[in-house]
């Protein structure tokens, strides 16, 4: 069972039994009514030669497919690309806690009882998109507030175990629902941390009242496989930012961050190293004034398996970009 992803310009082509689920970018892009678990990211693109693109999970074989909660999703032997979509609104406003924090937290509750009706318990990657990230509501970062519904269904579920972290990124759009998509499977994901950076859930209270739940990295091994995921990395040194306002700085910092994840993974790497040029990358950018100066500063290093700019708040008000990367190998049966 091999996992693959392919980058390609809108329209893709019609999707084939054995593709897992997709994910569109681009500024008008929308899921289509189909019952896949296609995530839409609607933000634009920069510098892109076309105005919208799919990213493709494809399987090697039929998925068996569902919808559960409010969750699509597929299957295909012991691997699961699930996505959901949950209006805000539907979240009483009222009530004490923010609605994207209740949101947050039911969206995480739906993933994990997904999870453990379909016998696939370990979580490998999750892209998590909401609108107003850095908007102050109820007296907290809307970030903040998904932090606090994310972790609370962790701890109900008892997966907030140090060392087990998911990779993920959360990022903010101009609008849309809270909008997750995850790829789960059979077996345990390596989480991968940074030497450079502490762990997400030991973030300190001045970074809000809970930590965020997710690994910088993580080796995932599907048979004859093994892929790695790094998270959104930004310019961050221990637990703070480095560089505000400096963009040319801040590429820097992320990339020796990229860098170090790269050497961490690959002390733990059962294929060959992966390497910086290898790898496809997903690099958000705040402003559409620095794309220029980003893209300059990332091309020499990133690149060659493939990057797509993409406009979009990240989750820190003083952050301008964020980078994050896979890359698959080949791997003999152990
Ligand atoms: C950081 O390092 C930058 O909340 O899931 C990166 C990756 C970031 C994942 C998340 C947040 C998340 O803290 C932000």
């Amino acid at each position: 069972m091999t996992l693959r992803f392919r980058l390609s310009p809108v329209p893709a082509g019609r999707h084939s039994e054995s593709d897992l689920g997709a994910v569109l970018l681009g500024p008008a892009v929308s899921a289509p009514a189909t019952g896949w678990p296609i995530q839409a990211v609607r933000a634009p693109l920069l510098g892109a030669p076309a105005p919208a693109f799919e990213e493709t999970w494809q399987a090697a074989g039929p998925c068996v497919h569902g919808a559960s909660e409010g969750i699509a999703w597929r299957r295909c032997g012991d691997i699961l690309f699930g996505v959901i979509d949950l209006d805000e609104a539907g979240f009483d406003a009222a009530a004490e806690r923010p609605p994207l924090q209740a949101a947050s937290e039911a969206a995480y509750h739906r993933i994990f009882r997904l999870l453990d009706a379909q016998n696939l318990p370990h979580l490998w990657r999750i892209w998590n998109y909401m609108a107003d990230i850095n908007a102050e509501t109820h007296g907290l970062e809307r970030y903040r507030q998904f932090n606090v519904g994310r972790q609370d269904a962790f701890i109900a579920h008892r997966r907030s175990a140090a060392g087990n972290a998911p990779a993920a990124c959360a990022l903010g759009l101009a609008g849309g629902p809270l909008s997750i998509a995850f790829l789960a499977g059979a077996t345990p994901a390596v989480s991968i941390e940074n030497p450079r950076q502490v762990s997400a859930c030991d973030y300190p209270a001045e970074y809000g009242p809970r930590a965020p739940i997710f690994s910088r990295g993580a080796l995932v091994r599907p048979p004859g496989q093994e892929i790695l995921f790094i998270s959104g990395t930004a310019s961050i040194v221990g637990y703070r930012t480095v560089h505000p306002g400096d963009v040319a700085g801040q590429c820097r910092e992320a990339l020796a961050n990229v860098g170090s994840v790269v050497a961490e993974a690959n002390r733990a790497a059962r294929s060959r190293p992966f390497a910086l040029d290898e790898l496809a990358c997903r690099v958000y950018v705040r402003h559409a004034a620095d794309f220029p100066a980003i893209r300059d500063a990332l091309a020499p290093h990133l690149g060659a398996g493939g990057v797509l700019y993409v406009q979009a708040d990240i989750c820190r008000a003083d952050l301008l970009l964020e980078i994050e990367a896979m890359a698959s190998h080949p791997m003999e049966h152990d």
